[in-house]
């Protein structure tokens, strides 16, 4: 557990340097302890359900070696891995795993494979959290399916109001991690409506939000770095967003927000291959 806790307040120190209304570190270390979540973090990917790695191949965890799940990702590439910038900053390619085709974290099974390499979006910012985009590469060669990342010729995914779905692992409605993946169905937030919650953090050039004005659905710590997966008109599931920041969780008014991926479509295609 000791390499745990050293990573965690690795992330934690990364995230609270520059977050400004996001609360990553102490709900990670809420979370580790097994106790309550600090104050301003309403703990839950509420509104979720289970689901599975057969339904959601491209969906991995990122843990520390000794199997602490931390961040999600999403397999992109046999040998590559997107997840967020906020997840990898600051952290060594042997601090990390990468665990696929494994939906119950503690049943075994799947693929670990370990990190020769950590990509960071060159324009990152660990201030504004602007560009939250990291890509790993693996010593394995995955053979679950890849997830398409949108581009920008996908501008009826980040359409107001269009169907999206967010995956992981992280904080649900008991206060705790889930041992299980879940999902939750999430429509696409209008710029506007975000920008007016999130005054001055809110970046409609690198981030996109979703949830519901209402509250009640949303991702949660421990889902950061997983994907939000949009549906193109012909069925065909593509990476829209990695979960990046949010006021708490699922409260009113305050959606999540994602790294907008169709964003950094030419800087991810670059390393990706
Ligand atoms: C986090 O700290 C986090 N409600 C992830 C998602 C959201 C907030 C925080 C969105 O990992």
């Amino acid at each position: 557990m000791a390499e745990a806790r050293r990573v965690l307040r690795l992330i934690g120190v990364a995230a609270a340097a520059l977050t400004t209304v996001g609360i990553a570190a102490t709900a990670y270390t809420a979370n580790a302890d097994q106790s309550s979540p600090s104050s301003g973090v309403q703990p839950m990917i509420i509104g979720g359900e289970e689901t599975t790695v057969e339904e959601n191949p491209f969906v991995v965890a990122l843990t520390t070696p000794d199997g602490f799940q931390f961040c999600g990702g999403t397999i992109v590439a046999p040998t590559k891995v997107l997840t967020a910038a906020h997840c990898t900053d600051g952290q060594a390619a042997s601090d990390i795993r990468v665990v696929a085709g494994r939906t119950s974290l503690s049943a075994g099974g799947g693929t670990t494979a370990n990190v020769t390499d950590i990509w960071i979006h060159p324009d990152w910012d660990a201030d504004k959290l602007t560009h939250d985009a990291s890509v790993l590469t693996l010593d394995t060669s995955l053979t679950e399916a890849p997830l398409a990342l949108a581009s920008p010729d996908d501008a009826d995914l980040y359409a107001a109001g269009a169907n999206s779905t967010v995956l992981g692992w992280g904080v649900t409605e008991s206060g705790s991690a889930s041992d299980t993946l879940r999902k939750v169905d999430v429509p696409v937030t209008a710029d506007d409506a975000c920008a007016a919650s999130y005054t001055d953090s809110f970046d409609a050039a690198t981030m996109v939000c979703a949830g519901l004005e209402e509250g009640g659905k949303d991702s949660c710590q421990g889902d950061s770095g997983g994907p939000l997966v949009g549906v193109a008109a012909d069925g065909t599931r593509k990476l829209i967003g990695i979960v990046s920041w949010g006021q708490g969780c699922a409260e009113p008014k305050f959606y999540g927000v994602y790294g907008r991926v169709s964003a950094f479509y030419d800087a991810l295609q670059g390393q990706i291959g």
